[in-house]
């Protein structure tokens, strides 16, 4: 597998700028890249990747999208006075050209498309470009909203024409509709578009009834196209994780895409004068995370909007640092998804039900009469009233700690010759210590042989470290994994973890206290043998058993389920038990414990049988690199699956929020 980060930058293309009074204009300034790679730098992110140098774009790729006309036009502004370039600037909608408008668009797209050759040849394994001019509302023959050539769009058919990629996902979570990349893949099934943009009903700008949910592409690209139109200001984390768990994600994994393209605009973050939204910067963390589980991890993150400087800089940090493979801060914020962005999860998700079988037995309805319809100005946010900047400084610091020294500690008997990769150490020490010995007798008796009592008394040593934050994660080989995840357990609680959120995955003939004071969560997923246990708020169950599992559909489930309960819960310790009898295979389990690494600050502890080669290979590729790969091939979950999963919501969802994807 690749690896590595690339980073695509250039002075010059501040080298151009607005001319004349335009308050439209006015925020699209070259200080936005170099804010944005200043604090790149004072974070200490842009030594670590791999640096490309930029290169112009050729006639042949502009005209991949851009009609040769059109380049006309674009090229013809080099020589112009500054009447000229306003002249031509006014035949386009928030457009504005300068004299080196034409090479910093040519150097725009070539460092676009510098990214997607080195993620495409394998030299790195993702990578950003931090470009100007963006690209995403700029068209076949058109500029539009600051965007000359449509830098993303040509990305697209660049790699579908040189490297034959044949699936491509285009996430824009820009606060503005791309509209110019809808225009141009409306009727091409090998691109999925998905954006959200500010709408409001369509009095904000584009202010175009094509950016509504009801545009699901044309012809052949019918059900490739997902709009999702926030109809109020103030969207959040909440509002963003909720729209990635409910309709983006479940589309782009049955999509299965080979490259998925950001059109990474930061005008959806907060204090910004555009979008008025309230994404704080680790919520585009999260978002990169959970994108880089597509496509074996082959994503390009490229720079579109975002005017306010340094909520612009802090995401791109934000961003980039997971694309490097740092813990993913915990996510801030109430985990409850508003009632305006509910409907227009309900709205989107019901358009697309007829052409993704993950939609289809939802039996959604659309909302008859939105909420927000007929308000007219909106109300301010509290956002608004903040010292944006002030806030950020603290925010920041508040949320982001030191990486811890060691990224995976590793509990296993002195005999098992495990070959560790680096960053891996070994847990020493414990044999037979007494606390141990307490530790188990509250369980069993019978068992106390060496061996475990080894394990345990290891495992409660680096759990101390895990919950110190003196290690990223754990991985605990155990002899017995259900009597070792009681123990954890309590242990964890010991030691002042507040939030456990504990699955379990195949037997366990050990049942941990589940104390019911919310504490701890616990997750169980069966197979077979339906277990004899009374839900509640805290304990929950769920059977996955797909059989032969070359291909699987349990990423629904991770999705519709698992994944919205834990980001509800807002667990401090992860906690993954893996016994024996799984009913999901081991890729189904690298992806859930990869996805889980996105909470708590990534302080995971897996819990394994040491007889479970596959597992531990998996589980320390994930953990220990952090590796991308190839989570799929996925199949559509079936109706059985789908319909058990509802019954548990319909109990759960009143108090896990993240559950709910409709309005009521
Ligand atoms: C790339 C981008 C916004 C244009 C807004 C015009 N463009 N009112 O964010
Ligand atoms: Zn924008």
């Amino acid at each position: 597998m690749a690896s590595g980060t690339a980073l695509v930058y250039d002075e010059e293309m501040m080298s151009y700028q607005l001319l004349w009074d335009d308050p439209e204009c006015a925020i699209e300034v070259p200080e936005r890249l170099s804010s944005s790679y200043k604090r790149l730098q004072d974070y200490g992110l842009v030594n670590r990747c791999v640096q490309l140098p930029i290169r112009e774009a050729t006639e042949d790729e502009i005209t991949l999208v851009h009609s040769p006309e059109y380049l006309e036009v674009v090229k013809k502004t080099q020589t112009m006075d500054v009447d000229e370039l306003k002249e031509t600037s006014k035949k386009f909608i928030a457009a504005y050209f300068h004299q080196k408008s034409y090479r910093c668009a040519k150097l725009s797209l070539g460092g676009t498309l510098q990214l997607v050759d080195a993620v495409m040849s394998g030299d790195v394994q993702n990578g950003m470009a931090l470009i100007r001019p963006p690209g995403h509302h700029s068209q076949r023959s058109e500029s539009n909203g600051f965007c000359v050539f449509n830098n993303v769009a040509v990305a697209a058919e660049y790699a579908k024409s040189k490297y034959n990629v044949q699936r491509i996902l285009i996430v824009d979570w820009d606060v503005h509709h791309g509209q110019g990349i809808q225009y141009i893949f409306e009727d091409d099934p090998s691109v999925l578009y998905f954006s959200w943009h500010r709408y409001e009903h369509g009095s904000f700008w584009p202010n175009l009834s094509e950016s509504d949910y009801d545009s699901i592409g044309k012809g052949r690209g019918t059900g490739f196209n997902v709009n999702l139109p926030w109809n109020q200001i103030g969207m959040g984390n909440a509002d963003y994780v909720a729209a990635f768990f409910h309709v983006l994600l479940p589309l782009a994994f049955e999509f299965n895409p080979q490259l998925v393209l950001v059109s990474a605009g930061y005008d959806s973050g907060i204090g910004d004068p555009e979008g008025r939204m309230c994404a704080t910067p680790e919520c585009f963390s999260h978002l990169t995370h959970m994108l880089m589980h597509l496509a074996g991890g082959r994503i390009c993150i490229i720079l579109e909007g975002g005017y306010h400087l340094r909520s612009l800089s802090e995401s791109v940090s934000m961003t980039l640092r997971t694309l490097l493979k740092d813990p993913i801060p915990r996510l801030s914020g109430e985990m409850i998804p508003c009632y305006s962005a509910l409907e227009s999860i309900q709205n989107a998700r019901h358009v697309h039900a007829p052409y993704w079988k993950c939609l289809l037995y939802d039996e959604t309805s659309l909302v008859q009469e939105i909420s927000t319809k007929g308000l007219s100005t909106p109300e301010p946010i509290d956002a608004d009233a903040l010292d944006v900047d002030d806030f950020l400084e603290n925010h920041m610091k508040k949320i982001l700690h030191p990486t811890p020294p060691v990224t995976t500690l590793v509990v296993a008997p002195a005999e098992n010759k495990l070959n560790l990769p680096e960053g891996v150490q070994l847990q020493e020490g414990a044999l037979t210590s007494q606390k141990a010995i307490d530790a188990i007798s509250v369980f069993n008796q019978d068992e106390l042989n060496d061996n475990l009592l080894n394990s345990v008394g290891k495992m409660l040593l680096s759990i101390e470290k895990l919950v110190n934050r003196k290690t990223r994660n754990c991985i605990a080989l155990s002899p017995n994994v259900a009597l070792s995840a009681a123990v954890a357990i309590k242990e964890a609680s010991l030691l002042g973890s507040k939030r456990v959120f504990f699955v379990t995955v195949g037997n366990m003939d050990i049942e941990p206290e589940m104390t019911n004071d919310g504490k701890t969560m616990c997750l169980t997923i069966f197979g077979e043998k339906e277990v004899e246990r009374t839900p509640s708020q805290y304990h929950t169950f769920f059977k996955w058993n797909e059989g032969p599992r070359d291909c699987s559909s349990f990423f629904y489930a991770l999705l519709r389920f698992l994944l919205p309960l834990a980001y509800s819960y807002q667990p401090d310790l992860i906690m993954i038990a893996i016994g024996s009898k799984k009913s999901i295979g081991t890729k189904d389990i690298a992806l859930l414990t990869s996805l889980l690494q996105g909470l708590a600050d990534g302080a995971v502890l897996a819990i394994v049988k040491e007889t479970e080669k596959e597992i531990i290979s998996a589980l320390s590729n994930v953990l220990v690199n952090c590796s991308s790969m190839f989570f799929g091939p996925y199949k559509p979950p079936t109706k059985e699956y789908i319909q058990n999963l509802k019954q548990e919501l319909s109990v759960l969802q009143t108090k896990w929020r993240m559950l709910q994807c409709f309005a009521k």
